[in-house]
């Protein structure tokens, strides 16, 4: 890789730079410099993307093509992801210091959500509901039009392949804006779609800042979906902006998981998931476990054997095979979670392990904190970092109370060997997934997404048919 590659917009299958011929600088976080420069899109490019997938979608041959085209097209994708995953992970290490190893699962994750998607359209069937009145109704599903897919850093190629692919594997065509912070991994996406033969328009890929470049997109009379990851506060302005032109908006936005350690759970088990819970990807994660609960009968036991797996963790180069945990993703993100360890000590927290690194870099280490005040911002808000707040409790009542005590729905764990109590916990926590007895594990045929601040509607299998698609009812009489 060069020292300054360059990441355009890709627009109608030519990769070009912003009209106004404006870049930005696109950083290395681990090694604290400039490594590339990418296009910085304004609302003249966002348009040029916009009535490229518009027309596309008008008259180009993607929604025309079958399902089993389609798949076929988007498989082929899938295949020159594959080939490259070397160069798709490494473009997401270097972009924000994910562990290496962990950037080749993702890419893994990537051609998954693709060919998942393809075969799922492709097999898909509709439903059909025969009448008392001598005649029946059938559904079809047919493509929105333009989708409109705002992505965020923390998983750059996954999180934009979580929205791509449902939305071309329908028919629909396609804006991506990565995040300003992780222009790389998006952009080669975008190359190799057209190195795979995708009609032009069908994939276009708009680098930039969320305003003007996002903002520009979410507002446009002609975009006819959009979804979004991000935060909850952004969440609100693009949802705010689709509802000018009455899109329908699909919105994960951020999280504040709790994760329950009762007093029978398979302790080894819990230890190993509350560490990838809060420590996997920096922390960075909406999903993350950051506010942990544990049954005051093993909570000492447990919080020393959790502390010692979280400083074994090997800090450092992201592209070292040793590494398990890097440094925060940029230096704005970076002053963010350093803002809410200051407000944590404030608080009166007490530290049990991590803490800034305090070597010039921008590495948190992997921080545990108990004793903080229920009401302080570190233990309300998200940080999105290595910040793991532990309290204990007496009763499933209470941890439940604690547990749905919080703005965010996103996700809930809990750990037990009663098989009782598991479910008629995980019945009672307000959120868009519980775990049982583990963490992270996906099918993408299943409803992801969260209550409360943590987003708007769902996606995955039938649940991401349903938002980028127009679903149809056609009534017919079948006796006269
Ligand atoms: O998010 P933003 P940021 C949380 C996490 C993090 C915080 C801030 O707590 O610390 O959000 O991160 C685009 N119209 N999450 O500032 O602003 C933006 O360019 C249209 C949780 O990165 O939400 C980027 O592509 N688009 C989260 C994307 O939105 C706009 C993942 C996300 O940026 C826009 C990331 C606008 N007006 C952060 N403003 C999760 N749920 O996983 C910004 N964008």
């Amino acid at each position: 890789m060069s020292e300054q590659e360059f990441f355009g917009h890709i627009i109608d299958n030519e990769e070009v730079e912003s009209l106004s011929g404006e870049r930005f600088e696109v950083w290395n976080p681990w090694k604290r410099e400039v490594w590339a420069e990418a296009a910085e899109g304004a609302a003249q490019d966002a348009e040029r993307a916009v009535s490229s997938a518009r027309k596309a979608f008008d008259e180009g041959p993607w929604p025309r093509l079958g399902r089993v085209e389609r798949a076929r097209a988007i498989h082929r994708l899938a295949d020159l992801m594959e080939a490259r995953t070397d160069d798709l992970a490494r473009m997401d290490s270097t972009n924000m210091a994910k562990p290496f190893e962990q950037a080749t699962h993702d890419v893994a994750r990537s051609v998954w959500n693709f060919r998942f998607f393809a075969d799922h359209q492709r097999d898909h069937v509709g439903e059909v509901y025969p009448m008392d009145t001598g005649h029946h109704t059938y559904s079809e599903y047919g493509p929105a039009g333009v989708v409109a897919a705002i992505s965020p850093w923390n998983f750059p190629l996954m999180m934009a392949t979580w929205k791509i692919a449902p939305a071309i594997a329908w028919g629909n065509t396609c804006i991506i804006k990565p995040s300003e912070d992780t222009p790389a991994s998006v952009t080669l996406l975008g190359r190799l779609a057209v190195e795979a033969g995708f009609p032009p328009g069908v994939l276009n890929v708009l680098n930039g800042h969320g305003f003007p470049a996002g903002a520009a997109l979410t507002g446009s009379y002609d975009v006819d979906r959009v979804t979004f990851t991000g935060s909850s506060i952004t969440g609100r302005t693009v949802m705010a902006s689709a509802a000018t032109h009455l899109a329908p908006v699909s919105l994960e936005l951020g999280g504040k998981g709790a994760n329950i350690v009762f007093a029978d759970a398979d302790l080894d088990n819990a230890v190993y998931w509350a560490v990838e819970a809060i420590f996997r990807n920096a922390g960075q994660i909406c999903l993350a476990g950051s506010r942990l609960f544990v049954h005051s009968s093993i909570y000492e036991e447990f919080l020393r054997r959790f502390v010692a797996a979280a400083e074994k963790l090997t800090v450092g180069d992201p592209f070292d095979p040793a590494t398990r945990f890097s440094s925060l993703a940029s230096k704005r993100h970076f002053d963010k979670v350093v803002s809410y360890i200051d407000a944590a000590r404030e608080a009166g927290g007490r530290f049990l392990t991590g803490g800034v690194a305090d070597d010039g870099s921008w590495v948190v280490r992997p921080t545990i904190v108990d004793n903080l005040p229920l009401d302080s911002a570190p233990y309300c808000e998200e940080i999105f970092g290595p910040f793991c707040v532990v309290n204990s409790f007496d009763t499933e009542e209470e941890v439940i109370h604690l547990a749905n005590d919080t703005r965010y729905g996103l996700n809930a764990m809990l750990f037990t060997e009663n098989l009782s109590r598991a479910h008629r916990v995980a019945s009672q926590l307000r959120a868009g997934t519980v775990w049982v007895n583990c963490f992270f594990i996906r099918d993408l045929r299943t409803p992801f997404g969260g209550v409360g601040d943590s987003g708007v509607g769902r996606e995955g299998g039938n649940f991401s048919r349903e938002f980028f698609t127009e679903p149809k009812a056609v009534v017919m009489q079948i006796a006269r």
